[in-house]
């Protein structure tokens, strides 16, 4: 499978190249606010002449408030951050291309997070690994072909610059004969009808957190600081957001809620956050922390972001109708917990691939972490609004947005509480402070799906061909790291982001690099990840770049790992990992770890052709400070175009 796959995208490729030597790319930059595409090839395109897609991303500078707050500088995507949120919408089986140029100050890459590039890598977009970082006003074209179908997200790789503008989602509309798993939660012909219809052109919504420091400022900060920034100014749905100050009674009451040890009743300033003053020994005393960073609250009164469904009948004939919602994370920082009022969703689809409900419930919240994508459906039931809620999960941060959807013509009620929006009147499932407030609720974790439509587990439970087993530490206050040596804290030097030679043009002479793991192409690995010491530690969204794998088992260990690989483990803890159909996803997130009880998580997958990719922590702060490693299947590598070559010689 994955060879025909290569074919063809490199059928694509060659497609596309010729085209652009006879001089036919006619996508033009957009004046303003849109993107702007051209398209060629056949209609339906399969893989024998495929759409060419053909986009333009001019990357700039501006001025400019999210949440209504103090004016910063921001990046933009044609003219907006982020693009405005706004998708770029392919069908599954096209070719796209993309241009991206660089008409900022700083140098970038754009990585297609989630995109496997199987026989593309070149288009990963990684700096040191797939190129060299693209410098202001230079650009570099991307090419793919869309093997996959669902959501995914275009965003910056060097340094923490994605969350400041340079980052949007893309979607890939599944082929029509895809088999959907809809029926696993309706019979209903209408119901199954109009699911399939949105999901083909759903509307997407992007998370993120949002402050007035740009991520390098913030790096630099939190030298000073001795302390990560732990405080956001507010989260993001669609661009839109909205400084909320809740009372401090009420923050208070949601700090001791909270599991996370790092914030309390007792030391919690007016925007959420911890005084890190009293609640972290390691930030000098003469430090001065700005009031408007970490302690005062000025909320501000922007609009909610409005879903509206279609809602034609009045139900009485017993036909059902449903809502779709396709949701990245796009943060840096938080994972959240997300509910809809009043409406229990199944979640069917993650990371791009088709999936199922853990049991037959639908969820009353669920859980999304950095870089994740989940699909989400919901049965409509009363016309009327109600209230979306996001709120941080167990972070050192009490923090919240809202949205709402709406169906019918019923005119909402709003209530509005000290410090947050007018919110229609519905019944929450969650609070502000990300805590559950329905009774008996389903809340469903990132780990916990089912694969629909994966491929078989390789060698299931059997050894696999290479195991690899990853220690994820931490070593004061501001550094992370990883090994899988057991070297306490090996740190991905970021001085390789601007290497003479990329890793995939160069592969034989990375194998032996620092933060480098290799295997033969092809060969079934293991990637086991052990999070433990003597300091707690968050969960971590590990991110994959290359192929996705399959999430074996998590969980909380006794003692050490004391397995001499999984094969081990599933002998000595028969039922513990799920062979049949675990979720198929390319972001884990780690178990929280305590002094006494480490966390284990543990993903499988028949490694591709022979390429570089990139293994890295997806919190902002934990990549920059080296929680990053370089995974190498080493064998014969194919073709990689012309194009690419000289722009890794520098030569174009
Ligand atoms: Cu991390």
């Amino acid at each position: 499978m994955t060879k025909d796959i290569s074919r063809a995208t490199a059928l694509g490729v060659a497609l596309l190249m010729n085209q652009a030597a006879a001089g036919i790319v006619d996508g033009l930059l957009g004046g303003g606010s849109s993107i702007s595409e051209g398209s060629e090839g056949s209609e339906g395109g399969d893989s024998i002449s495929p759409n060419v897609r053909k986009f333009q991303l001019n990357v700039t500078e501006i001025q400019t408030s999210l949440d209504g707050g103090d004016v910063r500088s921001m990046f933009a995507l044609n003219g907006r951050p982020f693009n405005g949120a706004d998708a770029i919408v392919i069908d599954e089986g096209d070719v796209v291309e993309i241009e991206y140029i660089n008409s900022a100050s700083t140098n970038s890459t754009m990585h297609a997070h989630g995109i496997t590039q199987q026989g593309s890598m070149y288009s990963d977009g990684v700096p040191g690994v797939s190129q060299h970082p693209i410098q202001p006003g230079q650009n570099f074209t991307y090419t793919w072909q869309a093997n996959e179908y669902g959501l995914y997200w275009l965003h910056d790789h060097v340094r923490e610059e994605y969350q400041d503008g340079k980052a949007m989602p893309l979607y890939i509309r599944p082929k029509e004969d895809r088999q959907t798993p809809f029926h696993s939660f309706t019979n209903d012909s209408n119901a199954l009808q109009s699911l399939t219809k949105q999901d083909r052109d759903p509307q997407i919504i992007t998370l993120a957190d949002y402050t007035t420091l740009n991520g390098t400022a913030q790096k630099t900060m939190s030298e000073e600081w001795h302390s990560e920034l732990l405080c956001y100014d507010s989260i993001l749905i669609n661009n839109h957001g909205r400084k909320n100050c809740p009372s401090m009674d009420k923050l208070k009451s949601y700090a001791d809620a909270n599991s996370n040890a790092l914030i309390a009743a007792d030391f919690i300033t007016a925007k959420g956050c911890p005084d890190i003053k009293q609640s972290t020994p390691a930030v000098p005393e003469n430090v001065t922390l700005d009031a408007d960073i970490w302690y005062d609250c000025t909320e501000t009164n922007t609009t909610l972001p409005r879903f509206e469904f279609e809602w034609t009948s009045d139900g009485s004939d017993g036909s059902e109708q449903w809502g779709v919602l396709q949701m990245v994370s796009a943060a840096s920082h938080w994972s959240y917990i997300v509910s809809i009022d009043e409406h229990p969703v199944y979640i069917y689809a993650q990371d791009g691939h088709y999936h199922t409900m853990p049991t037959s419930a639908p969820a009353d919240a669920f859980e999304m972490v950095i870089g994740e994508r989940l699909a989400v459906a919901f049965k409509l039931h009363t016309p009327g609004e109600y209230a979306v809620r996001v709120a941080v999960l167990n972070a050192p941060q009490i923090l919240a947005a809202h949205a709402t959807i709406k169906y019918g013509d019923a005119e909402t009620v709003f209530v509005k509480e000290e410090g947050l929006p007018p919110l229609p009147a519905s019944i929450p499932s969650i609070n502000y402070g990300g805590g559950v407030v329905k009774e008996n609720a389903t809340v469903v974790e990132s780990t916990q799906l089912l694969a629909y439509d994966a491929p078989a587990v390789p060698k299931p439970h059997q050894k696999a061909d290479h195991t690899l087993i990853f220690t994820l530490q931490y070593d004061g206050t501001l550094y992370w790291g990883m090994s899988d040596n057991g070297a306490y804290v090996e740190q991905y030097d970021m001085a390789k982001q601007n290497a003479e030679t990329p890793a995939l043009f160069d592969m034989q002479g990375y194998l032996d690099a620092s933060s480098t793991a290799h295997y033969p192409a092809h060969s079934v690995v293991d990637v086991v990840f052990i999070t433990n010491g003597t300091t707690p530690q968050p969960p971590h969204p590990m991110h994959f770049h290359g192929l996705h794998r399959h999430l074996l088992a998590t969980g909380t260990l006794t003692g050490d790992w004391n397995y001499t690989d999984v094969a081990d483990f599933d002998a000595k803890h028969p039922d513990t990992i799920n062979w049949i159909n675990p979720a198929y996803i390319d972001t884990f997130n780690t178990p929280t770890s305590m002094p006494d009880a480490p966390s284990y998580l543990i993903t499988r997958f028949q490694a591709g052709d022979a390429e570089p990719t990139l293994l890295h922590c997806h919190i902002g702060s934990h990549k920059a400070q080296g929680m990053e490693y370089l995974l190498i299947a080493q064998g014969e590598q194919p073709d990689i175009p012309t194009y690419y070559h000289k722009k890794a010689a520098g030569e174009l």
